[in-house]
């Protein structure tokens, strides 16, 4: 079954802790970003995995060089389950963050995700982005990543990327707030593949209906 991932991308620490304690049980995983974290700090995203015991990812789009990559990657990993990173600083850059991410499993024996981004959702990331993404596709392939981020709001590319990263899980953002439509992309992903949405259900009138509403669309559609 497709999995519904939350942008948990609110400002708000206490507006957080209460939207995941609503709606944790409709969603498969939680991503946090710079929004949440800027706002509230680091510890935030072990209050929020001990909270609901979800998966967390979280979105630093990590692009450095690899040795402060290393960095971000410790402090990170320490708490979350995966961390997404961009993939065109060069694979130097995605490696040293995958030697962090595998240091942490021996210590813990918990999966820790390195997710790279291929290309993103927004109308600019025709500019730059896709003339590359599927280099960028070839080299998470080459790497096996444990994800890469692919759009909703472009079928077509999220098709071309799937078919070169084979069976890389695709966690997917731009249902909703930014016009990609759910249906269009639950023929492309597969069961271990995720659709990310934030908005359309955070900033929804009744969030809980909102993400209820995304589960049943996908369990709906896995039958
Ligand atoms: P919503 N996000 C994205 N496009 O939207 N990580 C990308 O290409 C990408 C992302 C994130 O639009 C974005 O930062 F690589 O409110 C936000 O957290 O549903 C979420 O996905 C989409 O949020």
């Amino acid at each position: 079954m497709v999995k519904l991932m939350l942008a948990l991308d609110v400002m708000d620490k206490n507006k957080a802790l209460t939207m995941v304690d609503e709606i944790s049980k409709y969603i498969d995983a939680i991503k946090i970003g710079y929004p949440l974290v800027l706002s509230s700090g680091l510890d935030i995203v072990k209050e929020i995995k001990d909270k609901t015991n979800k998966e967390v990812i979280c979105d630093f789009k990590v692009a450095d060089i690899p040795s402060t990559n290393e960095k971000i990657a410790k402090l990170t990993l320490n708490y979350a389950d995966g961390i997404i990173c961009h993939g065109f600083v060069g694979r130097d850059s995605v490696e040293a963050i995958q030697k962090i991410a595998k240091q942490y499993e021996i210590k813990t024996h918990h999966k820790k995700k390195v997710i790279m981004v291929t290309e993103m959702s927004h109308p600019g990331a025709v500019e730059f982005m896709q003339p590359i993404a599927d280099k960028l596709a070839e080299v998470a392939k080459i790497l096996n990543v444990d994800g890469i981020v692919a759009p909703s709001t472009r079928p077509e590319r999220l098709t071309k990327i799937k078919k070169i990263v084979g069976n890389i899980p695709i966690i997917s953002p731009g249902i909703g707030a930014q016009g990609g439509e759910l249906n269009a992309v639950l023929d492309i992903l597969g069961e271990d593949d995720y659709i990310i949405v934030g908005r359309a259900i955070y900033k929804s009138e009744n969030p809980k209906e909102s993400a209820y509403k995304y589960s049943m669309l996908l369990k709906g559609h896995n039958g």
